[in-house]
């Protein structure tokens, strides 16, 4: 695939050189780790090395937004990925966690130009959950890391392009 052709231009999947922080929240842990799994797999076949990657754990996804902001602004990652599971309870509780993530995540990124991606689950169900973080490409941890790694090559071809 060329990076630029008369349909606009695009992110390549080659993460060579690019620095990843994942965040990742220990709250359904029995869907993040496999989340982290997918990740990784996926920095690997794109070509991130291991000794770039840096993973953190933090309590729930309601904590993810304050590491990436932390990260993102660090000057040491070229992007942030984020993983967690919020499923749905009997109280309202879901809505303000998964809000509050997917917003403050969206924030982060844009006050730091650095790219992060929303691998967070927000599913009604275990079930729909472990679907979601299986062992193939549809892993949603596997796409994020897809997502940032586009996202990094597209930024860095068009700051390129402006210069
Ligand atoms: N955190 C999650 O990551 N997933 C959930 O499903 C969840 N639920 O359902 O409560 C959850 N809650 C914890 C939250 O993220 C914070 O850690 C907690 O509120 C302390 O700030």
């Amino acid at each position: 695939m060329t990076s630029s052709d008369n349909r606009g231009r695009r992110g390549k999947l080659d993460g060579r050189g690019l620095r990843v922080a994942v965040v990742c929240g220990r709250f359904n842990d029995f869907i993040t780790d496999r989340l982290l799994v997918g990740a990784e797999r996926a920095l690997t076949q794109y070509g991130v090395a291991s000794a770039s990657v840096t993973v953190a754990w933090v309590p729930g996804a309601f904590e993810i937004p304050l590491l990436a902001q932390r990260f993102a602004a660090s000057g040491e990652v070229d992007a942030v990925i984020a993983l967690g599971a919020v499923i749905r309870g009997d109280t309202p509780h879901f809505d303000f966690v998964a809000g509050q993530c997917a917003a403050g995540l969206q924030r982060v990124q844009l006050d730091t130009g650095i790219p992060v991606a929303f691998g967070v689950l927000t599913t009604d169900t275990d079930e729909q959950a472990r679907l979601r973080a299986g062992d193939d490409d549809t892993n949603k941890g596997f796409e994020a890391a897809e997502t940032v790694i586009e996202m990094a090559g597209l930024l860095a071809q068009i700051t390129k392009a402006d210069r």
